[in-house]
């Protein structure tokens, strides 16, 4: 007897699952909800800290104006992560990589679960939380989960900075570019947890369509590429995802 959550996923897009050579899937902060990582959007809420709007705090303008604010504000998400475990979501996508020929991963999250569920060769396209760069010389550092964070640049001396790219950033050399190439390559792609509204990363799934791939949104919610998606998972990701790989039907 099938369960009323697997029965949401069409025959269709269970058989395409099983017989891909080639997938793609784009991730947001919806994947990593259900480890109790607050998303940016959506329900009603948007991030807020200490009465700036995220897009205000998590802003380039801001690192010129007060830096000390802004790694306070990661500070703050970096605390929150460390007691964060992946959910069923992260783990089922660190299966995928070793079940299709090719598969590629490309997140728009900085906090690091995906590494975390054992995905390798995660694409960010905007950077890690648990990396700080130079402001002067770009060179890059890694920030223990536990422990305290480097202050200044070894190379240079300079202040550092969180590895994240912030709005009206440039996304890290090469990083869309190698998104969109294998967005064009992929033949199905799944859009994970995204309210889809940031670009460039929301013009991965365009690509990925124009590429000839079979588009499938998982979100609780409805967003502006729904429409454009060949089906549409509605539910958690945590949930749905298992549910795509072919095993006893529940
Ligand atoms: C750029 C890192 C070129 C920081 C982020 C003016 C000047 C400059 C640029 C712009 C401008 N106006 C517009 C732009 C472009 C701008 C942009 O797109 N703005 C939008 C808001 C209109 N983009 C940029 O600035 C980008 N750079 O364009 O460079 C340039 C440069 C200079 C000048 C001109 C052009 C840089 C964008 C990157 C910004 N950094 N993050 C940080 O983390 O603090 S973006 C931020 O939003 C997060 O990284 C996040 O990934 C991203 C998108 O959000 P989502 O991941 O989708 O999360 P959200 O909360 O929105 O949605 C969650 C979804 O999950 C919801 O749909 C919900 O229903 C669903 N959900 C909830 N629970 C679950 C679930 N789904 C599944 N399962 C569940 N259980």
């Amino acid at each position: 007897m099938q369960s009323a959550l697997a029965s949401q996923v069409p025959a269709e897009l269970r058989e395409r699952f099983n017989a891909a050579r080639n997938v793609l899937v784009l991730t947001g902060a919806g994947v990593s909800a259900e480890s109790g990582v607050p998303t940016f959007r959506g329900g009603g809420n948007s991030a807020v800290w200490k009465g700036m709007p995220f897009d205000e705090i998590s802003s380039a303008r801001m690192v010129e104006r007060d830096l000390p604010a802004v790694w306070e504000w990661f500070d703050y998400r970096r605390g929150i992560l460390q007691e964060i475990a992946p959910n069923a979501a992260h783990v089922a996508i660190a299966r995928w990589q070793h079940k299709f020929s090719g598969f590629s991963l490309v997140t728009q999250n900085v906090d690091g679960l995906h590494q975390k569920a054992g995905s390798r060769e995660v694409i960010e396209v905007h950077g890690s939380i648990w990396r700080a760069r130079c402001i002067a010389c770009h060179e890059r550092v890694g920030i223990p989960e536990h422990g305290s964070r480097p202050l200044d640049c070894n190379n240079c001396g300079d202040r550092l900075r969180p590895d994240v790219v912030l709005f009206g950033e440039m996304l890290p050399e090469g990083a869309f570019e190698l998104a969109a190439d294998k967005a064009s390559e992929c033949e199905l792609c799944l859009v994970v947890g995204t309210s889809a509204l940031v670009y460039p990363a929301a013009s991965l799934p365009e690509i990925a369509r124009a590429g000839g791939a079979y588009l499938c949104e998982v979100n609780p919610e409805r967003t502006p590429l729904s429409d454009f998606c060949d089906v549409v998972l509605t539910g958690k990701a945590g949930e749905l995802l298992p549910l795509l790989e072919d095993g006893p039907r529940l």
